[in-house]
């Protein structure tokens, strides 16, 4: 155990030997990723409905230390904030080794930035160099390039843009949803966050979680007060339950009453769980029991 510990900080002390070329050890992204359950065909933008409920938690959902700084959540328009997302950079060598990572928040026009809203992401204590660069989020697969990027440490920012990457660019195959027209999301729907999609298939090859389908079945009939509830029972809450980010989290139900906003009607989860496990290019004889991974080693 001892030695392999050693072996690991040789290894990774290498890694920041070789990256390291300026002495100058800040990193900043720009990084670029929409998030398909959100994603609005009409405007080319993700919702931002989780802002205007006003249940985006201030403090992030990934490491809870990142903080939105004040006022963050009043910003409307193409940069208004959709949620939070977690940011890898991880080692060129060996992709599976996170060296830093971070939360970000995400703009509808799929930016993702700093706590302020508005600036690029940056890694202090992470020496210019080549990294793979991984981005995921609470109930939608992670993505990760396919190869190691070189990343500068000016301000300026290195763009990295998976909306538009085509899939032999990111690791693995098809690890995001085509949404035609060049430009590609994140996989909606692990809504128990254990990196697969499933409906009725066998669970995670490396979780013990029951299916998505059955864990959203089990919340919506177990929330609340009046518990047992049916099938048609629909709750507002921030929870990786809510698959298509509406503020809303649905199984056969179709209408939410909001004392503020009225009646809302939003998607049935069931059906659309069902639909993003039948429309997988690798389920070619689509079947419910279909289980699909997120392609992060
Ligand atoms: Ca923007
Ligand atoms: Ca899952
Ligand atoms: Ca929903």
């Amino acid at each position: 155990m001892k030695l392999l510990t050693s072996i690991s900080v040789l290894l990774l002390c290498t890694i920041w030997l070789f990256a390291d070329t300026s002495h100058n050890s800040t990193i900043y992204l720009h990084i670029k990723v929409f998030l398909y359950g959100p994603y609005n065909t009409t405007t080319s933008l993700m919702n931002d409905d989780l802002r205007q409920c006003g249940i985006i938690p201030n403090t992030d959902p990934y490491f809870g230390i990142y903080v939105a700084g004040a006022g963050v959540f009043n910003t409307t328009g193409n940069n208004a904030i959709v949620d939070w997302v977690k940011v890898e950079i991880r080692s060129p060598i060996f992709p599976h080794m996170i060296l830093a990572s971070r939360a970000a928040l995400l703009q509808r026009d799929g930016d993702a930035v700093d706590v302020d809203g508005v600036s690029s992401l940056s890694f202090p204590g992470v020496p210019s160099g080549s990294y793979y660069v991984a981005v995921s989020h609470r109930n939608h697969l992670g993505v990760m390039t396919n190869f190691a990027v070189l990343i500068n440490n000016s301000p300026s920012a290195t763009v990295i843009d998976f909306t538009t990457m085509p899939d032999a660019s990111t690791y693995g195959t098809y690890s995001q949803q085509d949404m035609g027209g060049g430009l590609h999301a994140l996989w909606a729907g692990d809504a128990n966050g254990d990196g697969c999609i499933s409906y009725n298939g066998t669970t995670c090859p490396c979780s013990s979680l029951n299916t998505d389908n059955a864990d959203l079945k089990a919340e919506v009939i177990n929330h609340g007060s009046t518990a047992p509830n049916p099938l048609t029972y629909v709750f507002k809450e921030y929870s990786s339950f809510d698959i298509d980010m509406d503020g809303c989290i649905s199984y056969d139900g179709t209408a939410y009453y909001d004392p503020i906003f009225g009646i809302k009607i939003t998607q049935q989860g069931n059906a659309y769980l069902l639909n993003q496990i039948m429309i997988h290019p690798d389920n070619s004889s689509p079947t419910p029991t279909f289980v699909f991974k997120e392609q992060i080693p």
